[in-house]
């Protein structure tokens, strides 16, 4: 799963990037307004894994991830006639989006738009947003109805079919809302994939702050389906991330910080993709792995390994709740929640699974 990291020249994205993966990318303005991506992948934090690696004690031990790419050079402007070559290519291979806004103040650092308004800022990429599915839109109602006037009677019966979703699309558009707040069906959703809808993707919106904490309801507001929002003192967090665990600790104490905002904005990001997470357990490896919401058990055996969903048998499954509060495997069997489930089983969040399948 991928996030694009995205936000106005000089917003705090590469810092943000720093402050979530770790790394140490150089900031500021020796980078501004250029396109330029980077990738890293980080561990989601999950204190049930934890809880079942201390229980089973295993070899090797793995989390869920969410990988992160910073991309850098979006601003006003970017979509008129439509997002072009390197950052529709990079913008489309995204499942979702994490857009960072302004929200601290320091006079050494330049604004494009000159003054500290969060809420501008937001809209300002998320029209362009809007504006580059209409012009998809637009393309494509164009030519299906050139396709309707040329064929007459004979065109395909697809055409006025996707006629009739893109106008429904244009209108939605036009009203300055998100395509991911339509229902689509899995079949619109097949037919429409490859055209690279930006507003399809669900967005965490991350207000970078200085060096108050403040709500971030007080600063932003974005009420659309399938978003969130989320404060973080950026810079903060970024130096934090640099530090050995127990120097971050004297130093968040001498700030005043009680909890770093990091660990949050990677949890909800992997909250954000429609995504959850099945374990599997032994002496061996303690893993927890990420299916769709909705996945059934043979999908789920297939995260894991291909063969084991063509092999399917019956899923073993215990929740992650009853063996923590029956204690045991074995305590689970006596009291009847140690499950054997088919081909239609919905997994659910927290399942530990074990795949039963032919080799
Ligand atoms: N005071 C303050 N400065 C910050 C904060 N976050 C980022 N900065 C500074 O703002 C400048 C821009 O930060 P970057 O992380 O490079 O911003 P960016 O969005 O990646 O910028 P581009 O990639 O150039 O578009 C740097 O000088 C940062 O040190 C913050 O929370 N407080
Ligand atoms: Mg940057």
């Amino acid at each position: 799963m991928r996030l694009g990291i995205i936000g106005l020249p000089n917003s705090g994205k590469t810092t943000i990037f720093n402050a979530l993966t770790h790394q140490n990318l150089a900031t500021g303005a020796a980078t501004s307004g250029q396109f330029e991506v980077h990738t890293a992948v980080v561990n989601v934090p999950d204190p049930r894994v934890e809880k079942l690696i201390a229980m089973y004690k295993p070899k090797k031990t793995g989390y869920a991830t969410v990988t992160y790419a910073d991309i850098g050079g979006l601003d006003k402007g970017i979509s008129e006639g439509g997002l072009k070559g390197q950052f529709r290519n990079e913008l489309s291979q995204v499942d979702g989006f994490l857009h960072v806004v302004r929200a601290f103040k320091d006079d050494t650092v330049p604004h494009p738009y000159e003054t500290v308004d969060p809420q501008r800022d937001l809209e300002i990429l998320d029209s362009e947003f809007l504006l580059s599915d209409l012009v998809i839109v637009e393309t494509r109602l164009e030519k299906l109805q050139n396709e309707i006037r040329i064929k007459g009677k004979n065109v395909d019966k697809f055409v006025p079919v996707e006629l009739e979703l893109m106008q429904g699309f244009k209108a939605h558009l036009e009203a300055e809302r998100p395509l991911l707040e339509l229902e689509i069906t899995p079949e619109e959703a097949k037919a429409i994939r490859g055209y690279g809808f930006m507003t399809l993707k669900p967005v965490l919106v991350v207000a970078n702050l200085g060096d108050e904490a403040v709500d971030v309801n007080s600063i932003l507001k974005y009420n659309r389906a399938g978003s969130k929002l989320v404060a973080l003192q950026g810079k903060i967090e970024a130096e934090l991330s640099q530090l050995e665990p127990a120097d971050a600790e004297m130093f968040m104490e001498e700030y005043g910080i009680t909890e770093l905002s990091a660990a949050k904005v990677i949890r909800l990001s992997y909250e954000l993709l429609a995504i959850q997470s099945f374990f599997t357990v032994g002496e061996d490896e303690v893993r927890a792995w990420s299916v769709a919401v909705g996945a059934t058990a043979p999908e789920a055996a297939g995260a894991i390994h291909s063969d084991l969903q063509k092999g399917f048998i019956r899923a073993e499954v215990m929740a992650y709740e009853d063996l923590i509060t029956g204690g045991s495997e074995a305590a689970l069997k006596a009291s009847g929640k140690f499950r054997l489930e088919g081909k239609e089983y919905i997994v659910n969040d927290g399942d530990i699974v074990h795949i039963r399948h032919s080799s």
